[in-house]
């Protein structure tokens, strides 16, 4: 299939930018230093892009994280934070994996508000700090597969999405969340494109009961720091079983709906991409196949390929949500 073959080109190319670029990380790599070691490096190397800009309550916050609890998921490999931070989609900022880092010097995250509405008690604008504060800080270490076919590990801080609609309150007529991402053409080149590939805001959505699940998360950091801006600063969704657009980037306002909203990705392209998303082997997108993903960073010669997993391998915990449904139709 000609497309397959066009994006993996596109995105080799990536990967030896990365590594040209990149040959502290290579080394390190080679001598076996951690990758938490790596991302301290970095940060001293380049002032942690946006990193100074984070109020002190969040990097106080931060600080006081729960490391990641669960045994499994410690033993994951985190990718490198330069490849977390420089391998990114973010539409917003550009189409390039390496936009969202280098596009996004005008984007000012601070200081940030929500704006709340819909089927809830408690509607309204709200400071960030507001939703933030009255929750622990965790540590989640979740595998992110993108509909693309490459996936990494990323080692995510947040709260449970859940600790804030209980803070929120939605009614019982509240059936989906629905997320928007800030829109600022002036910060944001992307959404001043002429021929933008997709419609701004982004929009992404959840039916209440994948909104309540405990994998579902809010991260307003990674690797011990607040998130770059490529990343979604200052918060972000993070769902690890669905392919990875439905995880929006700097949520600006969070409405509770009776019916399902209409997505970004789904306006743009509806066969192509579904409401639901998750992650799945046996479904495969109409123009490459889902069986099997790029896992990255990957070795000297390239990423390694290897079987995709249902739900993103977090089947045990979610696939009750969707027990009954033909998910060949409901992609
Ligand atoms: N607002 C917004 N959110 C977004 C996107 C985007 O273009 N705009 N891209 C999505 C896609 S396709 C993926 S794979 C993930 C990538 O997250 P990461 O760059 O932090 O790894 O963000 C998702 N969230
Ligand atoms: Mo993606």
């Amino acid at each position: 299939m000609p497309s397959w073959n066009k994006i993996r080109e596109h995105e080799v190319t990536d990967e030896r930018w990365f590594w040209s670029r990149r040959s502290v990380i290579q080394s390190a790599l080679a001598l076996g230093l951690a990758p938490n070691a790596i991302a301290a490096d970095i940060l001293r190397s380049e002032g942690g892009q946006g990193k100074e800009d984070a109020p002190s309550w969040l990097t106080e916050k931060i600080k006081r994280a729960i490391p990641e609890t669960d045994p499994l998921r410690q033993s994951e490999e985190p990718a490198p934070f330069e490849i977390v931070s420089g391998y990114n989609n973010f539409y917003e900022f550009g189409t390039d994996k390496r936009d969202p880092a280098t596009e996004s010097g005008s984007f000012e995250p601070w200081p940030w508000s929500i704006q709340v509405e819909g089927e809830v008690e408690k509607p309204g604008v709200f400071a960030l700090e507001d939703l933030i504060r009255p929750h622990q800080i965790e540590e989640r270490i979740y595998r992110l597969r993108c509909v693309e076919a490459w996936s990494m590990v990323i080692p995510w801080l947040g709260i449970p999405l859940r600790s804030l609609i209980d803070q929120l309150q939605p009614t019982s007529q509240a059936k989906f969340v629905r997320f928007e991402t800030v829109l600022r053409p002036s910060e944001m080149p992307g959404q001043r494109a002429l021929f933008p590939s997709i419609d701004y805001p982004y929009v992404e959505g959840l039916r209440m009961d994948e909104a309540m699940h405990p994998l579902t998360f809010l991260a307003v950091g990674v690797y011990g720091r607040s998130l770059p801006k490529q990343n979604g600063a200052p918060i972000r969704l993070v769902v690890p079983w669905k392919y990875g657009f439905k995880s929006i980037k700097s949520i600006a306002k969070i409405s509770f709906v009776r019916d399902q909203p209409k997505t970004t990705w789904e306006l743009s392209n509806s066969r192509e991409y579904g409401f639901y998303a998750n992650v799945n082997p046996s479904v495969d997108h109409p123009r490459w196949s889902q069986a099997s993903e790029r896992r990255l960073p990957g070795g000297f010669f390239g990423a390694t390929r290897q079987p995709t997993k249902m739900f993103n391998g977090y089947a045990a915990e979610v696939a009750n949500l969707y027990q009954g449904m033909d998910l060949r139709k409901f992609y």
